[in-house]
């Protein structure tokens, strides 16, 4: 007897969409086929709707501080946003503090999250200290406990965060090695630091000198050397939230040439252009790496289209307008970040409606990709024998998103009054309903830890 049958839906996965039924028993789905006779103790009415993966945001900050300033998002306010908006699993980070081993900084979060999350999560661990090189002896044991995917910056020198170059490539090499797939949030920390500075001294303070202390050709100097080192040591690399064109040209060109070269860009940087921080409220969007001109918004669609961005994910990373108002005065001091996990799933699905892209790429780029890449086999589809992570789609449903609606514990969305064909109806979590028509229905503590599989960026 299964749980939940799901009749005659249309079922999309990155090559193409079919008629099925879904049978989910035990949180797992159990059978996929048409006309399915089976019992259930629940039958869904799925005519007319899209059931899809729940969307798997590789790129997530909860419970975050930064600069002495907490995110408004903690493990469970953000998993119930992300459940609310279709994604059900996030991937979020652990920082390694100085002196501080992976499995510990990972162990640190994992207990954090434990009991909070809604939905099911794990964790790339940022590398800060290689302990002159004795830390890459502990990839290997890394890798075995499931930790799949280091972050390294090219920035963010003076919070200690930054990694040299040389550390950097050693990284690449030994991660490699071990089935651990390196991203990157490249920028280049000296060029910014010497804009800032010159546009202070000038009295140029707003949000748009943000923008301009980092346009596209300080991300993009960062992007092209990371992808030419990866190319070089014939290793695989992420590059995390690329915003720009040039940055996307090398890995573009990279993988023409068969290089293991990933791009994950953020629907901010597909809505939106640098225009925004000449608004009034420019200081809620201020993220790094800002968010460009039109050119490179039209080249990050594009390279979803061809393929040279792999993944989309969300970089949520909210503040109150409280917080952000900290830097009215100076945009040094702005917290850097933007909600967006909820609405994530929805634009995407919606822009494919529009024509954007099809449905099928973004199940590809917010499900599938991210699933393949971070080593979570049992995420990203619809299958048999996978987590029953589903979406039940409307299609023909119209939403103004409003910050009323939203789930996160922030106060404001840089999402406000956009329109959106199409909206989950339903999502469910390992076979449980999560969000029911605009409501949460989970609870804290159904989202289990993910201990992920080495290797995914070769496969
Ligand atoms: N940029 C980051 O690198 N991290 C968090 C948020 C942001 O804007
Ligand atoms: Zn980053
Ligand atoms: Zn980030």
């Amino acid at each position: 007897m299964l749980d939940i049958l799901f009749k005659r839906g249309t079922v999309v996965a990155p090559s193409g969409r079919f008629r099925a039924d879904v049978g989910v028993r035990d949180g797992r789905i159990a059978l996929l086929g048409e006309d399915l006779g089976a019992e259930a103790g629940e039958l869904v009415d799925a005519g007319g709707k899209y059931i899809l993966p729940g969307a798997v945001d590789a790129h997530v900050h909860l419970s975050m501080i930064s600069n002495g300033v907490p995110t408004a998002d903690d493990y469970f306010t953000g998993t119930r946003a992300a459940a609310c908006g279709g994604t059900t699993t996030v991937i979020d980070y652990a920082a390694q503090r100085k002196g501080q081993g992976i499995l510990e900084s990972v162990g640190a979060r994992i207990d954090m999250a434990r009991g909070q999350a809604c939905v099911d999560y794990a964790f790339h661990c940022i590398l800060t200290d290689l302990h002159g090189g004795a830390l890459l002896d502990e990839f290997g044991a890394a890798a075995a406990a499931g930790i799949t995917s280091f972050k390294c910056f090219t920035v963010y020198k003076r919070e200690g965060l930054m990694m040299a170059d040389g550390d950097l490539s050693r990284v690449l090499v030994a991660a490699a090695r071990h089935g651990i797939l390196t991203n990157v949030h490249a920028e280049n920390a000296d060029l910014l630091y010497s804009r800032v500075a010159s546009f202070l001294a000038d009295g140029k303070t707003s949000a748009w000198y943000h923008y301009l202390s980092r346009p596209e050709f300080v991300e993009a100097e960062a992007d092209r050397r990371v992808v030419h080192w990866a190319k070089a040591l014939g290793v695989p690399v992420y590059l995390v939230h690329l915003a720009c064109a040039e940055g996307l040209e090398a890995v573009a060109e990279a993988r023409g040439q068969g290089f293991p070269v990933y791009a994950e860009t953020c629907p901010q940087y597909l809505a939106f252009d640098s225009e925004v921080y000449k608004r009034p409220d420019g200081a809620n969007f201020v993220c790094s790496p800002p968010i460009k001109g039109a050119a490179s918004r039209e080249a990050l669609w594009r390279g979803l289209r061809t393929g040279s961005v792999s993944t989309v994910a969300t970089d949520h990373c909210p503040f109150t307008l409280a917080q952000k108002a900290v830097g009215h005065g100076n945009f040094v001091d702005i917290p850097n970040g933007c909600p967006g996990v909820e609405t994530m799933y929805p634009y995407m699905l919606s822009a494919a409606q529009a024509g954007k892209i099809s449905l099928e790429k973004a199940v590809e780029v917010c499900a599938a990709n991210p699933a393949r890449l971070f080593g979570l086999p049992t995420k990203g589809a619809v299958a048999p024998g996978l987590d029953a992570d589903l979406v039940l789609y409307d299609p023909d449903a119209h939403v103004t998103v409003t910050q009323t609606l939203m789930h996160s514990s922030t106060d404001h969305t840089i999402w406000e009054g956009l329109s959106l064909t199409g909206y989950p109806e339903r999502v469910y979590a390992r076979g449980a309903l999560v969000f029911d028509r605009g409501r949460f229905t989970g609870h804290a503590g159904h989202g289990v830890y993910c201990k992920r599989v080495p290797g995914g960026a070769l496969r």
